[in-house]
This record gives structure tokens, sequence and C-alpha cells, in this order.
């Protein structure tokens, strides 16, 4: 999409600090981390957020969530990290592009803000 600022991390217009990428996914460093480790995975196929999911992305998924874990083991993560995908307005999302958050490194509050 022309104008969404993940799309355009996702083609390399816009820099970032890259952890694993392939034909499909992305995974970069938070701007703003809110925890020693916070990195986002994101689908290179623009997808506004998480309500728009189908069936069809169950392997797009399991391939972002198995990422994740490597890549948490690979930073020395051993002893759990959070996943979180904010969806709309209200659910804190700011940027319309899906993106999971991966925040390790902290022990990390119940229930978020
Ligand atoms: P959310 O509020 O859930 O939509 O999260 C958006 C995240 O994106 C937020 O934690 C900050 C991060 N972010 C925003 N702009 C940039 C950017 O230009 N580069 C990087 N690496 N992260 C960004």
């Amino acid at each position: 999409m022309d104008d969404c600022l993940f799309c355009k991390i996702c083609a390399g217009e816009i820099p970032s600090t890259v952890l694993y990428e392939d034909d499909e996914i992305l995974a970069f460093r938070d701007i703003d981390p809110q925890a020693p480790l916070h990195f986002l995975v994101v689908p290179k196929n623009h997808v506004q957020s998480a309500a728009q999911l189908t069936m069809q992305d169950g392997a797009l998924l399991g391939k972002i969530f198995a990422t994740i874990a490597r890549l948490c083991e690979e930073q020395g993560i051993t002893n759990g990290y959070r996943v979180v995908t904010n969806v709309g307005q209200q659910g804190g999302q700011s940027v319309p592009h899906l993106h999971f958050h991966v925040l390790a490194g902290r022990q990390l509050a119940w229930p978020p803000g």
C-alpha cells in the first residue's frame, strides 16, 4: 500500500534494524522499545490488522510464531516473552498494518494498561 509506513519499511524505503526477513515476513526492532528486547514482525503483504485475518492465513501465522520463538532464542531469551497485536483505535493500534510486538528481557506486568 502506497502510504503505509510498514509497507515502506518492508520495501526498504525506510530504514529499520532487521532481525529476520524472507519473502513473506519481516522482523525488525521497534523504534520506541518498551522492553530490553522489543521487535515487530509483519507480513510483507498489506493486511490492516488481525481483524482481517482468515483461515487462509494459518500457515503465515504459524511461520510468524515459529520465527518469533527462534529469534527470541537467538537473542538469548530463556525466561519468556510476550506477543501482542493491537487492533484498531481502542486496541492501541497506531500503524494500520498488521504487526506482532515481541517484548522480552524484563518482568512484564498483567493486565497491560
Ligand atoms: P502499535 O501502536 O501497536 O500500532 O505499534 C506501532 C509500533 O511501531 C510502535 O511500537 C512504534 C513502532 N514504530 C512506529 N514507527 C516506526 C518506524 O518508523 N520504525 C520502527 N522500527 N518502528 C516504528
